[in-house]
Protein backbone atom coordinates (compact mmCIF):
# COMPACT_ATOMS: atom_id res chain seq x y z
CA UNK A 1 0.00 0.00 0.00
CA UNK A 2 1.43 3.70 -0.71
CA UNK A 3 2.08 5.96 1.96
CA UNK A 4 -0.64 8.11 3.62
CA UNK A 5 -0.49 11.91 1.62
CA UNK A 6 -2.78 14.52 3.41
CA UNK A 7 -3.21 17.52 1.58
CA UNK A 8 -4.37 20.41 4.28
CA UNK A 9 -3.42 23.67 6.35
CA UNK A 10 -3.39 24.01 10.01
CA UNK A 11 -5.96 26.43 10.92
CA UNK A 12 -8.63 23.99 8.90
CA UNK A 13 -10.84 21.90 11.27
CA UNK A 14 -11.86 19.05 9.04
CA UNK A 15 -8.03 18.21 8.85
CA UNK A 16 -7.62 18.55 13.06
CA UNK A 17 -10.50 16.01 12.79
CA UNK A 18 -8.28 13.28 10.03
CA UNK A 19 -4.81 14.86 12.12
CA UNK A 20 -6.17 13.51 15.73
CA UNK A 21 -7.37 10.01 13.44
CA UNK A 22 -3.87 9.65 12.30
CA UNK A 23 -2.66 10.42 16.16
CA UNK A 24 -5.79 7.51 17.65
CA UNK A 25 -4.22 4.86 15.11
CA UNK A 26 -0.89 5.48 15.63
CA UNK A 27 -0.41 6.19 11.61
CA UNK A 28 2.80 7.91 9.87
CA UNK A 29 1.47 9.59 7.28
CA UNK A 30 3.05 12.33 5.24
CA UNK A 31 2.15 15.94 5.65
CA UNK A 32 1.36 18.66 1.90
CA UNK A 33 0.74 21.65 3.37
CA UNK A 34 -1.75 23.52 0.74
CA UNK A 35 -2.80 27.44 1.14
CA UNK A 36 -5.76 28.23 3.35
CA UNK A 37 -7.81 29.86 -0.08
CA UNK A 38 -7.27 29.13 -3.44
CA UNK A 39 -5.85 28.79 -5.97
CA UNK A 40 -4.10 25.68 -5.27
CA UNK A 41 -2.06 24.92 -8.64
CA UNK A 42 -0.29 21.62 -7.15
CA UNK A 43 -3.69 19.86 -5.69
CA UNK A 44 -6.07 20.78 -8.36
CA UNK A 45 -4.86 17.75 -11.09
CA UNK A 46 -5.17 15.54 -7.66
CA UNK A 47 -8.66 16.23 -7.11
CA UNK A 48 -10.06 17.40 -10.59
CA UNK A 49 -11.33 20.58 -9.20
CA UNK A 50 -12.60 19.69 -5.57
CA UNK A 51 -11.45 22.47 -3.50
CA UNK A 52 -12.09 21.47 -0.17
CA UNK A 53 -9.79 20.74 2.66
CA UNK A 54 -8.76 18.07 3.56
CA UNK A 55 -7.70 15.97 0.97
CA UNK A 56 -6.13 12.42 1.21
CA UNK A 57 -4.12 10.98 -1.11
CA UNK A 58 -2.71 7.28 -1.55
CA UNK A 59 -0.73 6.78 -4.53
CA UNK A 60 -3.43 7.64 -7.45
CA UNK A 61 -6.15 7.00 -5.13
CA UNK A 62 -7.43 10.87 -4.06
CA UNK A 63 -10.30 10.80 -1.19
CA UNK A 64 -12.38 14.07 -1.12
CA UNK A 65 -14.00 14.35 2.20
CA UNK A 66 -13.33 13.76 5.64
CA UNK A 67 -15.99 10.83 5.29
CA UNK A 68 -14.52 8.63 2.84
CA UNK A 69 -11.62 9.55 4.46
CA UNK A 70 -12.32 7.77 7.94
CA UNK A 71 -14.52 5.02 6.08
CA UNK A 72 -10.88 3.82 4.43
CA UNK A 73 -8.62 4.48 6.88
CA UNK A 74 -10.74 2.36 9.29
CA UNK A 75 -10.85 -0.23 6.89
CA UNK A 76 -7.10 -0.25 6.08
CA UNK A 77 -5.93 -0.10 9.86
CA UNK A 78 -8.99 -1.26 11.82
CA UNK A 79 -7.79 -1.05 15.44
CA UNK A 80 -8.68 0.66 17.39
CA UNK A 81 -12.20 1.14 15.37
CA UNK A 82 -13.65 4.57 14.82
CA UNK A 83 -17.04 2.66 15.06
CA UNK A 84 -16.96 0.34 18.69
CA UNK A 85 -18.86 -2.83 17.97
CA UNK A 86 -23.17 -2.18 18.40
CA UNK A 87 -22.53 1.78 17.94
CA UNK A 88 -21.68 1.67 14.48
CA UNK A 89 -25.30 3.68 13.26
CA UNK A 90 -25.47 5.81 16.50
CA UNK A 91 -21.47 7.07 16.14
CA UNK A 92 -21.98 7.57 12.33
CA UNK A 93 -25.36 9.52 13.33
CA UNK A 94 -23.80 11.70 15.83
CA UNK A 95 -20.51 12.19 13.69
CA UNK A 96 -23.08 13.68 11.01
CA UNK A 97 -24.98 15.83 13.25
CA UNK A 98 -21.27 17.72 14.77
CA UNK A 99 -20.26 17.93 10.68
CA UNK A 100 -23.25 19.25 9.80
CA UNK A 101 -24.86 21.57 12.98
CA UNK A 102 -22.15 21.66 15.10
CA UNK A 103 -19.73 22.78 12.34
CA UNK A 104 -22.05 25.42 11.10
CA UNK A 105 -23.03 26.56 14.82
CA UNK A 106 -18.97 26.93 15.39
CA UNK A 107 -18.28 28.48 12.28
CA UNK A 108 -20.97 31.44 12.66
CA UNK A 109 -19.67 32.09 16.11
CA UNK A 110 -15.91 31.89 14.64
CA UNK A 111 -16.10 33.95 11.93
CA UNK A 112 -18.57 36.67 13.50
CA UNK A 113 -16.98 40.23 13.20
CA UNK A 114 -15.28 40.09 16.30
CA UNK A 115 -14.32 36.84 16.11
CA UNK A 116 -12.99 36.64 12.82
CA UNK A 117 -10.87 39.83 13.28
CA UNK A 118 -8.96 37.99 16.02
CA UNK A 119 -8.55 34.59 13.22
CA UNK A 120 -7.62 36.52 10.40
CA UNK A 121 -5.77 39.20 11.86
CA UNK A 122 -2.73 36.72 12.42
CA UNK A 123 -2.69 36.71 8.30
CA UNK A 124 -2.05 40.37 7.74
CA UNK A 125 -4.66 42.65 6.33
CA UNK A 126 -4.30 41.74 2.75
CA UNK A 127 -4.28 37.77 3.62
CA UNK A 128 -7.09 38.68 5.34
CA UNK A 129 -9.04 40.62 2.76
CA UNK A 130 -8.12 37.77 0.33
CA UNK A 131 -9.56 34.97 2.50
CA UNK A 132 -12.95 36.88 2.94
CA UNK A 133 -13.25 36.92 -0.87
CA UNK A 134 -12.54 33.05 -1.26
CA UNK A 135 -14.91 32.04 1.43
CA UNK A 136 -17.13 34.44 -0.51
CA UNK A 137 -16.78 32.18 -3.60
CA UNK A 138 -16.95 28.97 -1.70
CA UNK A 139 -20.17 29.62 -0.69
CA UNK A 140 -21.45 31.04 -3.88
CA UNK A 141 -25.01 29.27 -4.78
CA UNK A 142 -24.54 27.45 -1.98
CA UNK A 143 -27.29 26.12 0.31
CA UNK A 144 -25.76 24.47 3.11
CA UNK A 145 -23.83 27.35 4.62
CA UNK A 146 -26.15 29.75 5.46
CA UNK A 147 -25.14 31.40 8.44
CA UNK A 148 -26.59 31.28 11.61
CA UNK A 149 -27.14 34.32 13.77
CA UNK A 150 -23.93 34.77 16.42
CA UNK A 151 -26.57 35.24 18.93
CA UNK A 152 -28.28 31.50 17.92
CA UNK A 153 -25.10 29.68 17.39
CA UNK A 154 -24.42 30.61 21.34
CA UNK A 155 -27.84 29.37 22.59
CA UNK A 156 -27.28 26.17 19.94
CA UNK A 157 -23.68 25.85 21.30
CA UNK A 158 -24.99 26.45 25.25
CA UNK A 159 -27.53 23.63 24.40
CA UNK A 160 -25.42 21.22 23.17
CA UNK A 161 -22.38 21.56 25.49
CA UNK A 162 -24.86 21.00 28.42
CA UNK A 163 -26.26 17.78 27.93
CA UNK A 164 -22.96 17.00 26.49
CA UNK A 165 -21.15 17.73 29.85
CA UNK A 166 -23.68 15.81 31.72
CA UNK A 167 -22.84 12.77 29.12
CA UNK A 168 -19.53 13.09 30.61
CA UNK A 169 -20.24 12.41 34.37
CA UNK A 170 -21.31 9.18 33.70
CA UNK A 171 -19.43 7.84 30.53
CA UNK A 172 -16.17 8.66 29.61
CA UNK A 173 -16.63 8.98 25.80
CA UNK A 174 -19.08 10.66 23.69
CA UNK A 175 -20.94 6.78 22.85
CA UNK A 176 -19.36 4.94 26.27
CA UNK A 177 -16.45 3.82 27.20
CA UNK A 178 -14.40 3.46 24.57
CA UNK A 179 -13.34 6.79 22.09
CA UNK A 180 -15.19 6.58 18.69
CA UNK A 181 -15.16 8.79 15.07
CA UNK A 182 -18.09 10.79 16.73
CA UNK A 183 -15.73 12.30 19.73
CA UNK A 184 -13.76 13.29 16.91
CA UNK A 185 -16.19 14.79 15.11
CA UNK A 186 -17.43 16.98 17.74
CA UNK A 187 -13.79 17.78 18.83
CA UNK A 188 -12.66 19.27 15.80
CA UNK A 189 -15.76 21.66 15.92
CA UNK A 190 -15.17 22.70 19.72
CA UNK A 191 -11.29 22.80 18.51
CA UNK A 192 -12.25 25.44 16.76
CA UNK A 193 -13.89 27.61 19.42
CA UNK A 194 -11.40 26.66 21.63
CA UNK A 195 -8.23 28.53 19.14
CA UNK A 196 -10.10 31.45 18.65
CA UNK A 197 -8.71 33.77 21.50
CA UNK A 198 -12.75 35.95 21.26
CA UNK A 199 -14.91 33.08 21.69
CA UNK A 200 -12.69 30.22 23.61
CA UNK A 201 -14.46 31.61 26.78
CA UNK A 202 -17.76 29.63 25.57
CA UNK A 203 -16.02 26.57 26.58
CA UNK A 204 -14.81 27.57 30.27
CA UNK A 205 -18.23 26.30 32.05
CA UNK A 206 -17.60 23.07 30.72
CA UNK A 207 -14.67 21.40 33.12
CA UNK A 208 -15.46 17.75 31.85
CA UNK A 209 -15.96 18.88 28.35
CA UNK A 210 -12.04 20.67 28.00
CA UNK A 211 -10.41 17.58 30.13
CA UNK A 212 -12.19 15.26 27.46
CA UNK A 213 -10.74 17.47 24.58
CA UNK A 214 -7.60 17.25 26.31
CA UNK A 215 -7.61 13.81 26.88
CA UNK A 216 -8.62 13.37 22.63
CA UNK A 217 -5.35 16.09 22.39
CA UNK A 218 -3.35 13.50 24.32
CA UNK A 219 -3.65 10.83 21.08
CA UNK A 220 -1.49 13.13 19.41
CA UNK A 221 -1.08 13.41 15.38
CA UNK A 222 0.61 9.73 14.64
CA UNK A 223 4.29 10.04 12.94
CA UNK A 224 3.62 13.26 10.31
CA UNK A 225 6.43 13.59 8.23
CA UNK A 226 6.71 16.66 5.73
CA UNK A 227 6.23 16.54 2.00
CA UNK A 228 6.26 18.80 -1.10
CA UNK A 229 3.13 19.34 -3.16
CA UNK A 230 5.68 18.82 -6.02
CA UNK A 231 6.47 14.90 -4.74
CA UNK A 232 3.08 14.34 -4.09
CA UNK A 233 1.83 15.05 -7.61
CA UNK A 234 4.68 12.94 -8.65
CA UNK A 235 3.47 9.91 -6.31
CA UNK A 236 0.29 9.88 -8.25
CA UNK A 237 1.80 10.04 -11.65
CA UNK A 238 4.09 6.88 -10.77
CA UNK A 239 1.25 4.60 -9.31
CA UNK A 240 -1.92 3.29 -10.92
CA UNK A 241 -5.16 3.23 -9.10
CA UNK A 242 -4.88 0.78 -6.45
CA UNK A 243 -6.79 -2.70 -6.63
CA UNK A 244 -10.50 -2.50 -5.63
CA UNK A 245 -13.37 -5.07 -5.62
CA UNK A 246 -16.58 -2.73 -5.39
CA UNK A 247 -19.42 -4.02 -6.45
CA UNK A 248 -21.84 -0.74 -7.95
CA UNK A 249 -25.31 -0.39 -7.08
CA UNK A 250 -27.69 2.33 -6.60
CA UNK A 251 -26.49 4.29 -9.38
CA UNK A 252 -28.59 7.24 -10.11
CA UNK A 253 -31.22 7.36 -13.01
CA UNK A 254 -30.00 7.13 -16.39
CA UNK A 255 -26.57 7.09 -14.67
CA UNK A 256 -24.22 3.30 -15.54
CA UNK A 257 -21.10 2.36 -14.17
CA UNK A 258 -17.98 3.34 -17.18
CA UNK A 259 -20.26 6.36 -17.53
CA UNK A 260 -18.63 10.11 -18.49
CA UNK A 261 -19.51 12.21 -14.97
CA UNK A 262 -19.81 14.80 -13.18
CA UNK A 263 -19.54 14.50 -8.87
CA UNK A 264 -20.39 18.33 -7.72
CA UNK A 265 -21.17 18.76 -3.53
CA UNK A 266 -24.57 19.57 -2.84
CA UNK A 267 -23.94 21.96 -0.04
CA UNK A 268 -20.92 24.32 -0.96
CA UNK A 269 -17.99 24.43 -3.13
CA UNK A 270 -20.18 23.41 -5.73
CA UNK A 271 -17.61 22.50 -8.50
CA UNK A 272 -17.79 19.61 -10.73
CA UNK A 273 -15.34 17.20 -10.77
CA UNK A 274 -15.74 14.98 -14.43
CA UNK A 275 -14.54 11.76 -15.14
CA UNK A 276 -15.60 7.90 -16.07
CA UNK A 277 -17.66 6.33 -13.01
CA UNK A 278 -15.56 3.56 -11.87
CA UNK A 279 -17.91 2.38 -8.96
CA UNK A 280 -20.97 3.58 -7.10
CA UNK A 281 -22.57 2.36 -4.11
CA UNK A 282 -25.11 3.78 -1.47
CA UNK A 283 -22.10 5.08 0.70
CA UNK A 284 -19.14 6.41 -2.33
CA UNK A 285 -18.53 6.53 -5.62
CA UNK A 286 -15.21 7.73 -7.74
CA UNK A 287 -14.37 8.63 -10.44
CA UNK A 288 -11.45 7.92 -13.10
CA UNK A 289 -9.85 10.77 -14.12
CA UNK A 290 -6.59 11.32 -17.26
CA UNK A 291 -4.74 14.49 -15.83
CA UNK A 292 -1.64 15.84 -17.69
CA UNK A 293 0.05 16.62 -14.63
CA UNK A 294 -1.18 13.42 -12.49
CA UNK A 295 -1.95 10.97 -14.66
CA UNK A 296 -4.27 8.66 -14.18
CA UNK A 297 -6.11 8.97 -10.65
CA UNK A 298 -9.03 8.06 -9.23
CA UNK A 299 -11.37 10.10 -7.04
CA UNK A 300 -13.18 9.12 -4.16
CA UNK A 301 -16.55 11.09 -3.28
CA UNK A 302 -19.26 9.63 -0.37
CA UNK A 303 -22.83 9.57 -1.61
CA UNK A 304 -24.24 12.00 0.85
CA UNK A 305 -23.60 15.38 0.36
CA UNK A 306 -23.05 15.08 -3.23
CA UNK A 307 -24.61 14.91 -6.74
CA UNK A 308 -23.65 12.76 -9.72
CA UNK A 309 -24.98 13.60 -12.76
CA UNK A 310 -24.18 12.58 -16.52
CA UNK A 311 -21.69 14.85 -18.31
N1 LIG B 1 -17.75 17.80 4.31
C1 LIG B 1 -16.37 18.20 4.18
C2 LIG B 1 -16.18 19.57 4.77
C3 LIG B 1 -14.78 20.10 4.54
C4 LIG B 1 -14.68 21.60 4.79
O1 LIG B 1 -15.66 22.34 4.79
N2 LIG B 1 -13.45 22.05 5.00
C5 LIG B 1 -13.20 23.48 5.10
C6 LIG B 1 -11.89 23.69 5.86
S1 LIG B 1 -11.99 23.10 7.52
C7 LIG B 1 -12.97 24.03 3.71
O2 LIG B 1 -12.95 23.27 2.76
N3 LIG B 1 -12.79 25.33 3.59
C8 LIG B 1 -12.50 25.90 2.30
C9 LIG B 1 -11.16 25.51 1.77
O3 LIG B 1 -10.29 25.02 2.51
O4 LIG B 1 -10.97 25.71 0.58
C10 LIG B 1 -15.48 17.15 4.84
O5 LIG B 1 -15.97 16.41 5.72
O6 LIG B 1 -14.32 17.01 4.43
Amino acid sequence: MADLILHHYQGSLFSEKIRAIFGFKGLTWHSVEIPPIMPRPLLMPLTGGYRRTPVLQVGADIFCDTHVITEFLEDLHPQPPLHPDTLGWAVRTLTAHADGHLFRVVVALCFQPKAAAATLGTLGEDMANRFAADRAELVKGAQGLATLPPDVAEVELADLLGRFEAQLAVTRWACGGMPSLADFALYHCLWLVQNNPVVHELLLPYARTREWMQRLAGFGHGVRKEMSAEDALAAAREAEPMALEIASGHLPEGVAQGDTVSVTPTDYGLIPVTGTLDYCTSHACAVLREDDEAGRVRVHFPRTGFRIDPA
